[in-house]
């Protein structure tokens, strides 16, 4: 670990960019106002509210559909290059076809991407964090493959509107969640491990790519800007000896099938979890491989559609073999049902008050090596690095500790190792809605009175910290005293 010091090592080379994120759905609130339709998310919290801790809802969240402007204003404070953001489909496309383009959608999202530029800060762009359309939903949403040319209609009509301005789009956010978790139990919350969740994976995978080839031909000569998919990735690392050769299966299962196919040199599936997936499909009676086959066109249509490798990172996980009647759990990253395989934590890992995810900052740089290792030297973005915590303490020395770490470690990875990180972006601007976790984990730079309705924003320490790093461009910040209580490195 680095230690404080006056040296140059702790410095950012030039031109990183420093940023922060959010999402649609956990900080806009106006679920139904104006045009807007029902997402997902919409529908799942109205059938099941007690499917979300402490029955709480997206209905209000932050109420940024209200408070964009104290929203811009925060990012700003903290002196940030770039603001992470995504888009509602439903409130930019009411019918969830590009057919009529909602006037007020249109105009939020207008007065979103202006009021940043006029501070300076630049607008980064997710097309897809999650809520989907309800109606496309009933059509079968992400396992008809139709979605692909569906979300091209959709990624189309934001490039016309806002690609003039927005020069770094993400496409989709996490489609490990969207298809491994919405076919078991974040919504849409349809049971269907076996196959709906493969299907899922293969035409997430068509709808980026394709949105990615738009961009490419159509707008990108216009407006030059970026364009990639964002993937979540756990460092898993070997429980024991003779765990290694499941390390690397487990990689190739959790993130390999939403990265080999755009960022490998071959394309496709990757080939050990096709094989295993192949042969339990026919054990199990099945005609065809639950796992789709591309055909060799589509194959060539994903790969290669990267303009950067975007990535979430949170927390590790060591990995064994199951043992005999031992059950896998479904929930976030206790293991493959697939692989029969558990993951589990070290007791040393620092716990937050999120259950899937401890703390274990060297795991940061070793995922870092392995996209290099796995993918060749290329652009990396963090697009999502943050902490969550229980507590609404303004003084959030965790939080700080967590950043503070886990950059050091992002900071080797660029020094020591040679790794082209470009960029990071803290998760999140402020406490929002945590998803089925509701508003229990907080992961904000700033404090959110939910209690309130006018949903007052407070800096935390973590804000002014972070504010401070962005500033110095380097973790040896001449304010450091402030925010570290352990001074005994
Ligand atoms: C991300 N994991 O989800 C999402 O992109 C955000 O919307 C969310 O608020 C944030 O992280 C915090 O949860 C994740 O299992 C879900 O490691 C699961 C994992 C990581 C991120």
């Amino acid at each position: 670990v680095l230690c404080v010091c006056q040296c140059q090592e702790l410095d950012f080379p030039p031109g990183f960019q420093f940023g922060v994120g959010s999402s649609s759905y956990q900080v806009e609130g106006g679920w139904n106002v104006s045009d807007k339709a029902e997402s997902i998310w919409d529908r799942y919290i109205l059938e099941n509210p007690d499917g979300i801790r402490n029955r709480s809802t997206g209905k209000m969240a932050c109420n940024s559909y209200r408070l964009w402007q104290r929203d811009i204003d925060m990012v700003a404070e903290m002196g940030l290059d770039f603001y992470r953001f995504s888009i509602s489909w439903p409130r930019i496309l009411p019918t969830g076809f590009s057919n009529r383009i909602s006037e007020d959608g249109k105009n939020y999202y207008n007065n979103l991407i202006n009021g940043l530029l006029e501070k300076g800060i630049q607008p980064v762009v997710t097309i897809y964090h999650w809520d989907l359309p309800q109606r496309l939903q009933n059509l079968g949403g992400w396992t008809n493959p139709l979605i692909a040319d569906w979300f091209v209609d959709y990624a189309r009509v934001l490039f016309t509107l806002y690609g003039d301005r927005v020069k770094t789009w993400h496409t989709i956010n996490e489609p490990w969640i969207i298809c491994d978790f919405g076919y078991v139990f974040l919504p849409p919350a349809i049971s269907d491990y076996a196959v709906g969740r493969l299907l899922c994976n293969k035409h997430v995978l068509l709808a980026h790519a394709k949105a990615w080839r738009l961009y490419d031909t159509e707008f990108r000569p216009k407006y030059n800007g970026q364009i990639a998919i964002v993937n979540q990735l756990t460092w898993i690392e070997p429980a024991g000896q003779g765990d290694e050769d499941i390390a690397e299966l487990a990689f190739q299962d959790t993130i390999g099938r939403y990265t080999y196919p755009i960022f490998s040199k071959e394309g496709g599936w990757p080939q050990r979890i096709q094989k295993i997936i192949a042969k339990k499909s026919k054990e199990e009676g099945y005609d065809f491989s639950r796992l789709p086959d591309f055909t060799q066109e589509e194959v060539e249509l994903i790969r290669g559609t990267y303009d950067f490798f975007g990535m979430n990172h949170y927390t590790s996980r060591i990995v064994r073999k199951r043992r005999n009647d031992e059950t896998i759990h479904t929930y976030i990253l206790q293991g493959s049902r697939e692989l029969e395989i558990v993951f589990e934590t070290r007791p040393e890992w620092k716990n937050t008050s999120s259950v899937w995810f401890k703390e274990f900052p060297q795991g940061f740089r070793r995922i870092l090596q392995w996209v290099k290792r796995s993918f060749g030297d290329i652009k990396i973005y963090v697009t999502e690095n943050g902490y969550a915590s229980d507590s609404s303490s303004l003084e959030d020395y965790n939080r700080i500790s967590y950043l503070r770490s886990y950059l050091e470690q992002m900071l080797l990875a660029i020094k020591e190792d040679g790794i082209n990180v470009l960029g990071y972006t803290v998760w999140t601007l402020m406490d929002n809605f945590e998803w089925i976790d509701g508003y229990h984990s907080k992961f904000g730079l700033y404090y959110v009175n939910f209690e309130c309705p006018n949903r007052t924003r407070t800096p935390r320490l973590s804000a002014k910290y972070y504010a401070s790093v962005a500033k110095s461009h380097s973790l040896n910040i001449p304010d450091q005293d402030k925010y570290i209580v352990d001074k005994s490195c």
